[in-house]
């Protein structure tokens, strides 16, 4: 069995952060552990804006122990991170472990919450773990955030923030959101090696249920390294896959839905679509 990590928040919608990692893991018949940061949870009284409660530094360095020397990973993602001591555990753990695969999910802003999550942390992650990643996974805004270019609003835009990125240290950049350009027609995302640049290309899901996307995205990408599939083909599994799973998007309520990370198998689920 193929073992593969998540050091991310717990989304107690259960459509994004940890949950949404454990449910593509188990689509790629992957045996999947965690290592929660924090609990986030959203107020149904407040238009279901978002309350983060961070887990101690204790319980977080407790949980990576039992992961990373209690079982033993070669493949690992982190999401929400939520304060600096657990930047810095990330990357304790992965650079000690001299974790090949990591996938660093820069998470900076939640959907249907426009305001930036902990901005005093950016620094440290750029710093920290984009050196350790194999491929970072920043949307249009973190890609912002991590290059310095103001607004991306182009093509060439999105490449040039990729090759600042590329130059921090990460191996590869994959800068997803190409269907948020102005005028987009197709939903493109850029994947960058260091030298050369690819658009990976999927039919444009119209839906507003896209709750845990960047999550789901950057869990698939992991998955398909954590089955020894290359980083190109990795991605470019991960984008069909995502692409299937926006199509069965779903309201949770007025606020927020996310997509159905079960939906490519579909076919072979209890015999018929879900
Ligand atoms: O989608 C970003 C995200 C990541 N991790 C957790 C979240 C969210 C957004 O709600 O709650 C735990």
């Amino acid at each position: 069995m193929f073992k593969i990590a998540t050091i991310a928040g717990s989304d107690a919608s259960g459509g994004a952060g940890l949950e949404a990692d454990l449910k593509t893991f188990e689509e790629y018949g992957l045996y999947g552990m965690t290592a929660v940061t924090l609990i986030a949870t959203m107020d149904p009284l407040k238009n279901w804006a978002h309350n983060v409660f961070p887990l101690d530094e204790t319980a977080l360095r407790s949980q990576l122990e039992t992961i990373f020397k209690g079982i033993g990973v070669d493949t690992v993602k982190s999401g929400m991170l939520g304060t600096f001591y657990g930047v810095e555990l990330a990357r304790e753990y992965i650079s000690s472990y001299k974790i090949k695969n990591y996938v660093l999910d820069p998470v900076m802003v939640c959907k249907g919450n426009d305001e930036a999550l902990n901005p005093e942390l950016n620094t440290a992650i750029a710093e920290k773990l984009l050196p350790l990643a194999k491929v970072t996974t920043p949307n249009l805004f973190e890609a912002g955030q991590l290059s310095g270019i103001k607004e991306i609003v182009t093509i060439e835009q999105i490449k040039e923030a990729a090759r600042i990125i590329a130059d921090k240290g990460a191996s590869y950049v994959f800068i997803k959101g190409g269907s948020k350009l102005p005028n987009a027609k197709t939903a493109v995302d850029v994947l960058y090696d260091g030298k050369n640049f690819e658009l990976i290309e999927e039919k444009l899901i119209k839906t507003n249920w896209t709750h845990g996307a960047g999550c789901t995205t950057s869990a698939a990408i992991a998955s398909g390294l954590a089955r020894g599939l290359s980083v190109h083909d990795a991605v470019v599994l991960a984008k069909k896959f995502i692409t299937e799973s926006l199509g069965a998007g779903f309201a949770l309520n007025q606020w927020v839905g996310p997509g159905n990370q079960s939906n490519w198998r579909k076919d072979t689920l209890f015999g018929s679509p879900v």
